[in-house]
């Protein structure tokens, strides 16, 4: 079984807890405790393959913070966490996306978009809209709004980072492959060109990657119409952008092959 792990980061109280219980217990936790550092791990099965997830729960408080560049380096996905209702949060998660791709050194780290407490209508000062533009000027980081009050979309935004990590592996190996076929190549002249199949492997993930998913979550009981018509409605603008991302799978494929 492949060992996965997810590091949830953002600003103090925006959810991040209350998200990972969620996903890993299936509860909803009402209080408010500001975390230091907790670790999960839960067993899913995804596209058929068995996973074992490690989540670790991060500190958003300042006071806590001292050990997030340990966290960001052993992580391999990473849950960016914003809340609709604080803009400052918003502002926090970009200078923590800034710090991710410094320590990791590359623009390709599996992560999602989160944007929680989609729940509080009345209190929302972040609209859907700069979600996606949020995403976009990232390049295409996948999006949702979540509400960890009503597990709205809070299994699909960790699948989503598991899968990128997937890829990104498989990718690896294609490519880790490829460079075995050219040496071979190299080394053997009697060895054709051409034989390899891993180019159209990391063709095909390339085009995987071209999702904005500001995804609707099915019907679920308790959840008011309110927070179901919002996702409805961020659907919608989900499959606009994906239709723009579209139009740039070809320059992304070329740049994986
Ligand atoms: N209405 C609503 N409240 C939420 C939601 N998610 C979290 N909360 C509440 O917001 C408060 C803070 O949630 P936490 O999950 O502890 O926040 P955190 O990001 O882990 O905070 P730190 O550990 O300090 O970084 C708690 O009182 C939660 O019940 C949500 O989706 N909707
Ligand atoms: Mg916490």
């Amino acid at each position: 079984m492949r060992d996965y792990k997810v590091v949830v980061l953002g600003a103090g109280g925006v959810g991040k807890s209350s998200i990972t219980v969620q996903f890993v217990q299936g509860v909803y936790v009402e209080s408010y405790d500001p975390t230091i550092e907790d670790s999960y791990r839960k067993q899913i099965e995804i596209d058929g393959r068995a996973c074992d997830l490690e989540i670790l729960d991060t500190a958003g408080v300042a006071q806590f913070t001292a050990m997030r560049e340990l966290y960001i380096k052993s992580g391999k996905g990473f849950l960016l966490v914003y809340s609709v209702t604080d803009e400052n949060s918003l502002k926090e998660l970009l200078a923590l996306r800034e710090q991710v791709l410094r320590i990791k050194d590359t623009e390709n780290v599996p992560m999602v978009l989160v944007g929680n407490k989609c729940d509080l209508e009345e209190d929302r000062v972040l609209s859907i809209d700069v979600g996606v533009k949020v995403s976009q000027d990232w390049g295409l980081v996948p999006f949702y709004e979540t509400s960890a009050m009503y597990k709205t979309n809070v299994d699909e935004a960790f699948i989503d980072v598991v899968r990128q990590i997937m890829r990104k592996e498989a990718a690896i190996s294609a490519e880790k492959k490829q460079q075995k076929e050219i040496q071979k190549q190299q080394t053997d002249p009697s060895t054709q060109p051409g034989n390899s199949d891993s180019g159209a492997v990391a063709s095909g993930l390339g085009n995987s990657n071209l999702n904005i998913n500001v995804n609707a979550a099915a019907s679920k009981q308790g959840e008011p119409a309110a927070v179901k018509e919002k996702a409805a409605a961020a659907n919608t603008r989900a499959k606009q952008s994906n239709a723009e991302a579209a139009k740039s799978s070809e320059s992304k494929c070329c740049t994986i092959m």
